[in-house]
């Protein structure tokens, strides 16, 4: 971690801490990420079950997907790793930082470790909306009793609360988004950076002249920008998180 030491003393005072996760935060958890080998999709056709146009052509199959994922989601639990971020944001809480965590994930973990400050850029899948009126509802029966599940309110298909392929990112949320990329660290955690546009946010916060530390099990295309840390996140997350707060704890004595 000296490496980590060195470039936050460059640092002369952190106001706000961002994080962007991916599926890799949830593999200890036992949840299979999407790329990797063996990954969701080597199991399922992108097209099928994560565009509209698959939702169109059969509903029945995309909530199978999803409700398949409620299931496996709902029997695990958020690992060292989610615990790290919610500990950091406490943490910040108390030092006046700001702090807030961009997830990709749609599997709700980080809100059952204990982080409140959520940005959840691709939706949630325990949330659901009716495509015709728009009334939304929380899914919590797993597995699902009625597939594809109907709105109460008018009897059309509801469809998972996610942000498929070819949709665009509720625009709140980017515009949220794209500020808290405005921050003095962003620490991103187990994702291939490979989605757009949420692939763009650490080269905002890098333009941002933000101190960018990456976490993964391996290099991603973009590790040589930032600083890369190998390693599995429930490990290095608790180190990397302990350091920040150590270094937050000494600049809140000197002032
Ligand atoms: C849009 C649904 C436009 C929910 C998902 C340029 C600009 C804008 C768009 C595009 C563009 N180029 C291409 C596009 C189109 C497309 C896109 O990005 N395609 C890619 C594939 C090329 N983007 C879109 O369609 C987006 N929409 O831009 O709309 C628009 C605008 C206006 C009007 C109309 C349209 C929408 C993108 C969102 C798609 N939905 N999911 C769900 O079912 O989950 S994306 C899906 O990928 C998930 O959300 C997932 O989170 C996300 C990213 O994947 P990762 O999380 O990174 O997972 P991955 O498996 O890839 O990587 C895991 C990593 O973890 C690995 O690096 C691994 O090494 C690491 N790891 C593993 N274990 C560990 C670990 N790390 C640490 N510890 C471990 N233990
Ligand atoms: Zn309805």
């Amino acid at each position: 971690m000296d490496r980590l030491k060195r470039a936050l003393r460059r640092i002369n005072r952190i106001r706000s801490i961002a994080v962007l996760t991916g599926s890799g935060i949830s593999a200890e958890s036992g949840i299979s990420t999407f790329r990797d080998k063996g990954g969701t999709w080597d199991n399922y056709d992108v097209e099928q079950v994560a565009t509209y146009e698959g939702f169109s052509n059969n509903p029945s199959l995309v909530w199978e997907f999803y409700d398949k994922r409620r299931c496996e989601i709902k029997k695990t639990s958020p690992n060292n790793g989610h615990f790290a971020l919610s500990k950091l944001e406490r943490a910040s809480e108390q030092n006046n930082v700001i702090f807030t965590l961009c997830t990709q994930n749609v599997d709700g973990l980080h809100h059952r470790a204990g982080n409140k400050n959520v940005l959840e850029l691709h939706g949630n899948l325990w949330d659901a909306f009716c495509i015709n009126c728009g009334l939304h509802v929380l899914l919590t029966e797993t597995p699902l009793k009625t597939i594809p599940p109907k709105c109460s309110k008018c009897n059309n298909l509801l469809r998972p609360n996610v942000v498929w392929f070819g949709e665009p990112l509720c625009e709140t949320t980017l515009n949220h988004a794209f500020e808290v990329m405005d921050c003095d660290i962003l620490i991103v955690v187990g994702t291939s950076l490979l989605v757009y546009p949420v692939a763009y946010f650490p080269f905002l916060a890098l333009r941002n002249n933000a101190l960018v530390i990456e976490v993964n099990i391996e290099k991603t295309e973009a590790s040589d920008c930032f600083l890369f840390v190998q390693g599995k996140a429930g490990e290095t997350l608790s180190v990397i998180t302990e350091t920040i707060m150590d270094y937050l704890l000494d600049q809140n004595e000197k002032n």
